[in-house]
């Protein structure tokens, strides 16, 4: 059944070859799906569930929440431009411990450019004034010989000089400079490419261009995009995917920019396209931001559309999902085994729990059991773990989730579903 259907799906693909890398209608039901999956998020309103990306997702999305979203962005300007102007005014506002990060900042800006706002006015000038500030201390980091790194990352110092861009704020040549120079020395990524951070920096460069902005590193701007989107295709997996099925997303949203031509990147996209929409109907796309970079994909956008965003375009409006209750039969145990191997005292434990339990369920499980310690921090992406065993990961440090011996998951703890028998390996590892 499930090869009839991907068989079907290939065969509506291939008639969409004419354009480049464009995704061909994609049947609205499972848009309907994903954008349904992104519904709980509009009803959470409090300050750690708001999520820009959730926001901007949509809003470049076939699909829509009606007055939800109103709601949603109201929120999300009441939060994020209190916090940020309070903040920059007294360092110990209680409300506002969490001073939203740069990227935060770049995603907030993007969620006003989705609805056709420009940042306006003294409060707007000051979040712009913010942002640079945030770049500038990023550039001062990264150094004048570009040997140090960004505090945070070359993803979100490109989506800094994104956002900037898309609200028509001209970047000082020196910012861009830095992202020019990591690209071409091949420093956006510290061990591995990365898709996503190349193609984050490719969108900024494709706005910048667009916008003509950076007159005089013109030619270095379109040379960068070439690298990258070069880079990319060759990150291609013999399934179709863009580095993983997680960065394929982004990796579309710079290729249908592309002014590049011809069969190989026509190819190239096609199966992509055909890998992820096979990973669709597996149900790969659970986690909100994945859902928020893909849905534009779905709908022929990408992140610099939000240069001049189509705000009365119609979109579908979405349904709550009829649930349908699980069957309840016997709840399987299945055996997990944690394992903690890069500390001075290995720990390692099988961990019983219920069939189709969360790594999340499993860290949770081995804490209680006794002898296994950890923390989280909540991010856009869902909980992160920060800490094992009382080591916390320092900076430019990770505690890495591996299926044992050596295969890093592409999912986080709270998305992760582990098998009976699996072994888990948590490692702490420099990136
Ligand atoms: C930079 C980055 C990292 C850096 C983060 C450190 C830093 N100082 O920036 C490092 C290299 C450490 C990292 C680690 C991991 N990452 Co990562 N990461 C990214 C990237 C490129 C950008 C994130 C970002 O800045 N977002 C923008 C800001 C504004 O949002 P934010 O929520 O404030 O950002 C924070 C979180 O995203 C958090 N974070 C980073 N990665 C992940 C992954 C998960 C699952 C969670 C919950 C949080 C998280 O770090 C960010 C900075 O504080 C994204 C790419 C993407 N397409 O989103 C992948 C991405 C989110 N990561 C991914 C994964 C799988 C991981 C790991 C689980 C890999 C692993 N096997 O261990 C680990 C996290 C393990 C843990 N301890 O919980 C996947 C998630 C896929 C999914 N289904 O959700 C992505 C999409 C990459 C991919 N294509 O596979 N990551």
């Amino acid at each position: 059944m499930r090869h009839l259907g991907a068989f079907l799906f290939l065969l509506g693909v291939l008639g969409a070859l004419t354009d480049i890398c464009e995704i061909p209608e994609v049947d609205i039901q499972l848009v309907e799906k994903l954008g349904q999956r992104l519904l709980p998020w509009m009803d959470r309103l409090s300050r750690e569930h708001l999520n820009p990306s959730v926001y901007v997702g949509l809003r470049l999305s076939s699909v829509q929440d009606g007055t939800k979203e109103k709601l949603y962005l109201r929120s999300l300007k009441l939060d994020y431009q209190q916090c940020l102007l309070r903040s920059a005014l007294s360092e110990n506002d209680s409300d506002c411990q969490a001073k939203p990060s740069m990227g935060r900042l770049s995603l907030y800006l993007l969620a006003l450019r989705a609805n056709c706002e420009f940042i306006r006015g003294h409060k707007g000038d000051r979040l712009i004034s913010q942002l640079k500030r945030f770049l500038e201390d990023e550039k001062r980091a990264i150094g004048h010989n570009h040997k140090g790194h960004p505090h945070t990352s070359y993803y979100q110092y490109g989506l800094g000089i994104l956002a900037l861009c898309v609200h028509q704020k001209r970047v000082h040549n020196n910012l861009v400079g830095k992202l020019l120079y990591a690209v071409e020395h091949d420093r956006l990524h510290q061990s591995h490419f990365s898709v996503d951070t190349a193609a984050m920096a490719g969108l900024a460069f494709t706005c910048l261009k667009r916008s003509n902005f950076n007159p005089d590193q013109r030619h270095r701007i379109t040379m960068a995009i070439r690298t990258v989107q070069e880079k990319i295709l060759k990150a291609q997996t013999p399934e179709g995917y863009f580095g993983n099925v997680y960065s394929t997303p982004l990796a579309l949203q710079l290729l249908m920019t592309s002014p590049m031509s011809g069969a190989e990147l026509g190819t190239a996209c096609l199966k992509a396209k055909v890998a992820l929409l096979a990973s669709l109907q597996d149900g790969a796309f659970q986690n909100a931001v994945m859902i928020s970079q893909l849905l534009p994909v779905l709908n022929h956008k990408t992140y610099v559309d939000l240069i001049s965003p189509d705000c009365l375009a119609p979109r579908v409006m979405l349904e709550p999902a009829t649930t349908t209750l699980p069957q309840i039969q016997d709840p399987e145990t299945i055996n997990v085994t944690l394992q903690v191997l890069s500390l001075l005292q290995p720990y390692r434990q099988a961990i019983p729990v219920l069939a189709g339990s969360s790594l999340e369920d499993v860290l949770k499980k081995a804490h209680m059991l006794g002898g296994f310690i950890y923390e989280k921090q909540a991010s856009l992406s869902g909980p992160y773990l920060t800490s094992v065993m009382g080591k916390e990961a320092g900076k430019r440090e990770f505690w890495q989730l591996l299926q044992a011996p050596n295969t890093p998951l592409q999912q986080g703890i709270a998305d992760y579903r582990p098998k009976d028998g699996e072994a888990i390996e948590l490692r702490l590892v420099s990136w």
